[in-house]
C-alpha cells in the first residue's frame, strides 16, 4: 500500500477542493469549447422538436430517448411547417442541412432560454445529442431543464476503441448491447470484438459448423490465478461455452451502427487458435494429435500450420466474417505466437527454405502477409497486434500497439497507421485499479484511473507526419479473470470514461482533478441509476497516508453524487453503520498518540468503495 509521509504544519487539509464551477459543465468527454450562458431552457409538454431529416438514425435515437424520458415525443418535419408563421420559441432544432464548416464528427450545440439547436452531420449530430442528454436535468413528467450554453466540439482522434474478449468468458447479446450503449454515451466509435481464442470460438461459421459445435465449449476452467504464488493448479470441473449465431451478429452490428459504432471483428491467428484445432485438427502441424479447447490461461504451443489447406479454410472463414461485418478493418490477431509448433514441423522447415524466409519469424510475417493480401483483395484492411511488425509489416497493415508504445512508434515511422493500446499506458482494463488486497482477483498489473486518464498517445519522438498515423486509442478488456457482466462493468468503469477523454478532448483542456472531482461523481450516479456496476472510487481527498503533526483537518467529498462517506476513528473497518462524514473534521493528536481515520464511500444503491486509512501521528 502506498504510504506517503507528509509533514503536517498547523492544520493540514487533506483535500483542497476546487470550489470554482466546472468549466466543462459536467460533460464527459470534455468538449473542445464550452461557453456558459445565463439561465436555462425549460422543456415542457409544449416544446416542439423540429428536424430537417426525420428519417435519419440520429433523429430516431433521439426520439427514442425522449420517449423513455417522458419528454415531447413527436419529431416535427421542418418541411411541414410554415416558417413564417411559427415563432422559434420553445423549440429544439436538429439541423443537419447547414452550410457552416464543422469538423468530421463535430457538432455545435446552442442552448438559450428560447430554444435548443444542434448542428451536425451524421455522427456529429449523434454526438451533439449525447452531449445534450448529459445536460438534461429531468423534472416532473414532461418537464426538464437544460442550462444555457454554446458548445463547439469535435474529436481529437477518429478511431476511439473499446475491446471485449468474449472467448475467455462468453457474454450474451444483452450484455454486448449494454456495453455498446456505454460506448455511445462516451462518444467511442469502434467496438473491437475478440471473437476467437484458445479457450473458445464464438461466432457461427456456416461452412465449418464444428468451429462452434466443438470449439465454443470447454470442459472446465482454471480456478484462480494461472501462475504466481497464489496459483491453485485447480480446475472448476464446470463446462463453459457459448457463441453468437450469424443472426445475432447482424443484430449487434446494426445495433452498434445505429449508435455510430463500427464493429471490428477479430479472428486471432496464427496462435491463440486451440479452439479451432479442437474442431479441425487437420489445420495443425500435427494432425494426429488430439486437441481440446483451452482450459487454462496463457500461451499454448499448438496453433495453425501455414499449409495451403489452412489458408483455404481461413479465407472461407474470413469471407463469412466479412459478410457479417461491414467494417473497413478486419483484425487478424497475430499476437503471442511462440513458434514452438512450427519449429517442430518438417513442413514448416521446408516452407521456410522454399520461400527463402529467414526463420520462423519470417514465417509469421509470411502468414500475416497472405491473410492481409486476401483481406485487401476483398476491399478491406487488416489490423494486427504489434507482433505483426516482426519479420516485416504487410503492406497497408494497421498496428495495434499493446506492448508499450514502441510498436506504435516503429509502425508510424514506417508510414503505417497505428492504434495505441498499451498495457503500460493504463489501457489494459483487466489490470487492477488499486493495490488494495480488497480489489477483486485480476490478472495483475496496475492501471489506476489517473494513469489511464493521463496517457499520452502521441509519443514525442514522432514528427508531425508520423503523428498523423496515430488513428486513436483503445482500451482492452481481456476476460481470463472476468466471468460475469458485473465484474466486467467493475473493471470497465470508470476507466472507460477516462479513456474517452484521452481520445476526444484536446490535451490542453485535459485536467484530471476537474474530471475526477467535478464531473465523475455525477456520471457515476447516472450509470448507477441506469443499472451498471462500477468501481466506486475512494472518497475525494482520501488516500492511504501516514502523517505526523499535532493538528489535522480532514476534508473529503463523496466520489459518487448522492453517496455517503462513513468513517471510524477506532481502528475498525468502516461499514454503513458507522459515523457519516458531513463537514471537515479537525483532529488534535495527543502527544505520543495517534488517530487512525478509516473511511468508505457508500453509494445510494449500496455499492461501496474499498476503505482508505489516514494515520495521524504526533511528531
Ligand atoms: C496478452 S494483448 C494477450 C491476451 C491476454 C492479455 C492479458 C494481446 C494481444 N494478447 O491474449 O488476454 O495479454 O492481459
Amino acid at each position: 500500500m502506498k504510504k506517503a509521509i507528509l509533514i503536517a504544519m498547523l492544520a493540514m487539509p487533506m483535500g483542497v477542493f476546487a470550489q470554482k464551477s466546472d468549466p466543462n459543465m459536467g460533460i464527459i468527454p470534455a468538449p473542445v469549447s464550452v461557453t456558459k450562458g445565463k439561465g436555462e431552457f425549460k422543456f415542457t409538454p409544449e416544446t416542439i422538436v423540429l428536424v430537417d431529416s426525420p428519417n435519419h438514425k440520429a433523429v430516431k435515437f433521439f426520439a427514442d430517448y425522449m420517449r423513455k424520458m417522458g419528454l415531447a415525443t413527436a419529431m416535427t418535419d421542418m418541411q411541414t411547417v410554415d416558417k413564417k408563421k411559427m415563432s422559434l420559441k420553445n423549440t429544439v432544432i436538429l439541423n443537419m442541412t447547414f452550410t457552416d464548416d464543422i469538423r468530421p464528427e463535430g457538432y455545435e450545440l446552442r442552448i438559450t432560454e428560447d430554444g435548443v439547436e444542434i448542428k451536425g452531420h451524421g455522427a456529429g449530430m449523434f454526438y451533439g445529442i449525447q452531449t445534450l442528454m448529459q445536460m438534461i436535468k429531468p423534472g416532473s413528467q414532461g418537464y426538464a431543464t437544460i442550462p444555457c450554453a454554446a458548445i463547439r466540439d469535435f474529436p481529437r482522434f477518429g478511431y476511439r476503441g473499446m475491446h471485449l474478449d468474449v472467448s475467455r468468458h462468453f457474454f450474451d447479446v444483452d450484455f454486448i448491447k449494454k456495453y455498446i450503449d456505454l460506448m455511445a454515451m462516451y462518444k467511442l466509435n469502434n467496438f473491437h470484438w475478440h471473437l476467437s481464442d484458445d479457450q473458445g470460438w464464438r461466432v457461427e461459421i456456416k461452412k465449418y459448423p464444428k468451429l462452434t459445435e466443438v470449439g465454443s465449449k470447454r470442459a472446465q476452467t482454471r480456478v484462480g490465478r494461472e501462475s504466481g504464488p497464489t496459483a491453485t493448479g485447480v480446475f472448476d470441473n464446470m463446462p463453459h461455452g457459448g457463441f453468437y449465431t450469424q443472426e445475432q451478429v447482424n443484430e449487434i452490428v446494426s445495433y452498434a451502427s445505429a449508435r455510430y459504432i463500427n464493429v471490428v471483428p477479430e479472428i486471432d491467428m496464427p496462435a491463440h487458435t486451440l479452439a479451432m484445432l479442437a474442431a479441425y485438427p487437420e489445420l495443425s502441424c500435427d494432425p494426429a494429435k488430439t486437441y481440446k479447447v483451452g482450459e487454462k490461461w496463457g500461451s499454448y504451443d499448438d496453433f495453425l500450420c501455414p499449409t495451403e489447406e489452412t489458408f483455404k479454410v481461413l479465407y472461407d472463414v474470413l469471407n463469412e466474417v466479412m459478410d457479417m461485418f461491414p467494417s473497413k478493418y478486419i483484425h487478424i490477431g497475430g499476437d503471442e505466437c511462440n513458434k514452438v509448433a512450427w519449429k517442430r514441423s518438417q513442413f514448416c522447415r521446408d516452407l521456410i527454405a522454399e520461400q527463402k524466409l529467414m526463420n520462423e519469424e519470417g514465417l509469421q510475417s509470411y502468414f500475416i502477409a497472405k491473410l492481409a493480401k486476401y483481406v485487401h483483395s476483398q476491399g478491406r484492411e487488416i489490423i494486427g497486434w504489434d507482433e505483426i511488425l516482426e519479420g516485416g509489416l504487410a503492406p497497408g497493415a494497421v498496428v495495434m500497439s499493446w506492448r508499450g508504445d514502441k510498436g506504435g512508434i516503429a509502425a508510424s515511422q514506417l508510414g503505417h497507421d497505428v492504434i495505441m493500446t498499451p498495457g503500460s499506458g493504463g489501457m489494459y482494463f483487466d489490470h487492477a485499479q488499486s493495490k488494495s488486497a480488497m480489489e477483486p482477483l485480476s490478472i495483475g498489473g496496475f492501471a489506476p484511473l489517473e494513469k489511464t486518464y493521463n496517457y499520452n498517445p502521441v509519443p514525442e519522438v514522432l514528427n508531425k507526419e508520423q503523428q498523423k498515423h496515430v488513428l486513436g486509442v483503445q482500451a482492452n478488456l481481456w476476460t481470463e479473470y472476468i466471468a460475469t457482466p458485473g465484474k466486467a462493468e467493475y473493471m470497465l468503469l470508470p476507466r472507460m470514461m477516462a479513456m474517452s477523454e484521452v481520445n476526444w478532448t484536446p490535451v490542453q483542456i485535459r485536467d484530471y482533478r476537474n474530471f475526477a472531482e467535478q464531473r465523475l461523481p455525477h456520471h457515476l450516479a447516472m450509470i448507477d441509476k441506469a443499472g451498471y456496476n462500477y468501481r466506486v472510487p475512494v472518497a475525494i481527498g482520501a488516500t492511504d497516508t501516514v502523517m505526523s503533526g499535532d493538528k489535522f483537518r480532514i476534508e473529503l467529498q463523496p466520489s459518487v453524487e448522492g453517496a455517503k462517506i462513513h468513517y471510524t476513528i477506532d481502528g475498525a473497518e468502516p461499514t454503513e453503520n458507522d459515523l457519516v462524514y458531513s463537514a471537515p473534521i479537525d483532529f488534535t493528536v495527543p502527544d505520543g498518540g495517534n488517530i487512525v481515520f478509516k473511511s468508505i464511500v457508500v453509494a445510494a444503491s449500496g455499492k461501496r468503495s474499498i476503505p482508505t486509512t489516514i494515520r495521524m501521528e504526533s511528531k
